[in-house]
This record gives structure tokens, sequence and C-alpha cells, in this order.
């Protein structure tokens, strides 16, 4: 595949039905760095505002003592990761960090827990939650685990913009990471999500020991999702003692910024975000991701148990960078459209 060839076979105007091979994405990945890097920054002006990011910050309501197996997450209870198990948190302190978030610049807030799936009354409290951070103004965001009929209604109900579940990684590899639960559990959840008619926010991690072409499995099954998934967060491990992955070796940077801008070039009008993993990289790998057509980031000091860039970092980099923050509510729906 060359970049004329490239430009011809991915117009916005088909891809609603497009339907990507693993073959197809694997040769998006062999283009030359900059080729690819062309395409793809040329598919973001063509659909986004060239140097407007989002700003979305993490908060964990609900630490550790996980009964999955995801041998990357350091909330898993059968990894020895001395992570404490917690209890959901009080509203009055997920509305201070709400605040917080805010008066940083965040335009979105997004609540995890380290659950399977949430109980009835689970489901219950998180939806307060959503309603009082959606009425000081913020966008919301939840990722719970796997969601049962009618609890997707009860969250939207309560004013929720967005639901993060990811699929993680390729089908194939997916069973050497986690056993617990299947891909098509993962579907069936994206499914009840879209049908309640909230946001989906859909991504993966890249650097689980997984093979390009794995790589390039998880951006078929994303891309050839119709519609694609409204947010998606590329994650690269953030590597914690006592999780199996401990030890994984680390991905190549510019093989993180191929995945990065092969997101943007078949999902075109999705809002990619350069997720886990920002504090490990250096700011000319994040400025490179940017040109790869990431326009969204996790912001903040803390992912939901590990590091992230400060504020103040962040800011830094964007004045550096000329970039500057999506006004909220718009995300790209009000951006440049082709
Ligand atoms: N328990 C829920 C679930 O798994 O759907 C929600 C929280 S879970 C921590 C959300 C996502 O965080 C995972 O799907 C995974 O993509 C990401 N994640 C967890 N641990 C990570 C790590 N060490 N490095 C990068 N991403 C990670
Ligand atoms: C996503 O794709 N990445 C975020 C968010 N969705 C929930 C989580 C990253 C977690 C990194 C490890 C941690 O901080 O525990
Ligand atoms: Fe639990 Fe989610 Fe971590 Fe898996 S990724 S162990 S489901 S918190």
């Amino acid at each position: 595949m060359n970049v004329t060839t490239l430009s011809r076979k991915s117009p916005s105007a088909v891809e609603g039905a497009r339907r990507w091979t693993v073959d197809e994405v694997v040769a998006l990945y062999e283009l030359p760095f900059l080729d690819l890097l062309f395409a793809a920054q040329a598919e973001h002006r063509a659909h986004h505002e060239a140097n407007a990011i989002q700003l979305s910050s993490l908060l964990s309501i609900k630490t550790g003592g996980c009964p999955e197996d995801c041998s990357y997450c350091p909330q898993s209870s059968r990894h020895d990761t001395e992570m404490e198990s917690e209890k959901l948190l009080d509203l009055d302190e997920v509305l201070e960090a709400a605040r917080q978030a805010k008066a940083g610049g965040a335009q979105r807030f997004c609540m995890g827990a380290a659950w399977r799936s949430p109980t009835a009354r689970q489901v219950e409290a998180v939806a307060e939650m959503v309603k009082a951070v959606k009425d000081m103004g913020l966008e919301t965001c939840v990722t719970l685990g796997m969601l049962k009929e009618g609890q997707a209604q009860l969250l939207k109900e309560a004013g929720l913009d967005y639901y993060n579940h990811n699929l993680d990684t390729s089908p194939e590899f997916y069973g050497q990471i986690i056993t617990t639960r299947t891909y098509q559990d993962r579907l069936d959840t994206l499914q009840r999500v879209r049908d309640a008619g909230i946001n989906v926010c859909c991504g993966g991690i890249v650097g689980l020991g997984e093979s390009r072409r794995e790589r390039a499995g998880l951006i078929v099954q994303l891309a050839n999702m119709h519609p694609h998934p409204d947010s998606v967060p590329i994650n690269n491990l953030v590597k914690v003692a006592g999780t199996p992955l401990e030890h994984e070796e680390d991905i190549d940077p510019f093989e993180f910024v191929r995945t990065v801008a092969v997101a943007r070039i078949t999902m075109p009008r999705a809002v990619v975000r350069l997720s886990a993993g920002r504090e490990a990289m250096s700011e000319t790998l994040q400025a490179l991701c940017f040109l790869a057509g990431a326009n969204s980031i996790f912001y903040g000091e803390k992912l939901l148990t590990t590091g992230n860039p400060q504020f103040v970092q962040d800011q830094a980099l964007f004045e550096r960078l000329g970039l500057h923050a999506v006004s909220t509510g718009t995300e790209s729906k009000a951006a440049i459209t082709a």
C-alpha cells in the first residue's frame, strides 16, 4: 500500500460501511513511517480541529480486589501487587476530585471501578455520582466492567455521556491475557451501551507481548464496529510490580506511534486518546503521537492507581507545542469536518 492508494481507499464517505481486513491494517503499519504520519495527519485535519486536544481526568472510585485475572492490571486480586481492596468512595470524595479536575481544566471526568460487573445497588450509587458530576458542568464517563440488561439505561438516565469498556487486544491474543471473561462478553456490553444511547469509549493496550499482526487485529475489531467508537483510548502497558506482565519487553516507541496513526486512519472521526503510559514517554514521543492523530489525553496526576504527568507539566507541553484544550461538550462534533 502506498500513500496515494491509501487516500483513495479510505474516503470518509464510506467510513460507516468499510470493513478492514487484518492484512490491510498490517499494510498500513508497514508504510514508511513518514508516509504513515503524513496520511494520518491529513485524515486528522479533514475531521478535527488541528491543534485541539480533549482533556479527560480519571478517578478510581473503587480500587483493588477485582476478581478478574487481566494480566496487566494491578487491581486484580489474583496478582501479588500489595494493592488493598477499598470500598466505593463517598459521593463527597468524588465531587471534591471532580472539582479539582475542573479547576485544572478537564472537560470530562471518568470514574473507574475495579469490578467484574456491578450489582444493581452499585449501579445506583454510581448513577448518583454521574448526576452530581454532570451538574457541575463536566462531561461524564464511567468504566465499571460488564453491564447487565437495563444497567446502561439507568446510567444514561442519570446523564452519563460515555462508557469506557476496552477490547484490550486482538481476539487471537486475548486468551493469553484474560481468562475470566470472553471477547464476546465485552462486545455484548458495548452493544448494551450503544443501545442505551451512551457514547462508546473503547480501545486497548499495546505492549502486552502481542505481535504487530495482533495489534492490527485489535484495530480491525475497533474499526469494523459501525458506528466506530466515539472515543478510542490507546494505552501503552504500565508495568506494575507483581503483575504477570511486570517484566514484559518495551514496545518500540515508533510502533506505538504507528498504532496511533493506524487508529486515526481507520477511524477518522473518533477521538483517539493517548492514554496510559504517558508518564514513561518523552515529550518528543508524545508530540509524535499528536502528529499521528491523537487528540485526547488523560489529564491529572493519577490514572487509576498509577502515575500520570502533573497538570503543570502538560500545560507547559501544550504551550511549547501550541496546543489548546477542546472547549467542553464540543469535541470533534463541532470541529472542522470535510
Ligand atoms: N474493571 C473494569 C474493566 O476492566 O472494564 C474497569 C476498569 S479497568 C482498570 C479499565 C482499563 O484500564 C482496562 O480495560 C485496561 O485497558 C486499562 N488498564 C488497566 N491496567 C493497565 C495497565 N497496567 N496499563 C495500561 N492500561 C491498563
Ligand atoms: C483506559 O483505556 N485507560 C484508563 C481508563 N480507560 C479507565 C485506565 C488506565 C489504567 C492504568 C493503570 C492504573 O492506573 O491502574
Ligand atoms: Fe478488574 Fe478491570 Fe483490572 Fe480486569 S482491568 S482486573 S476487570 S479492574
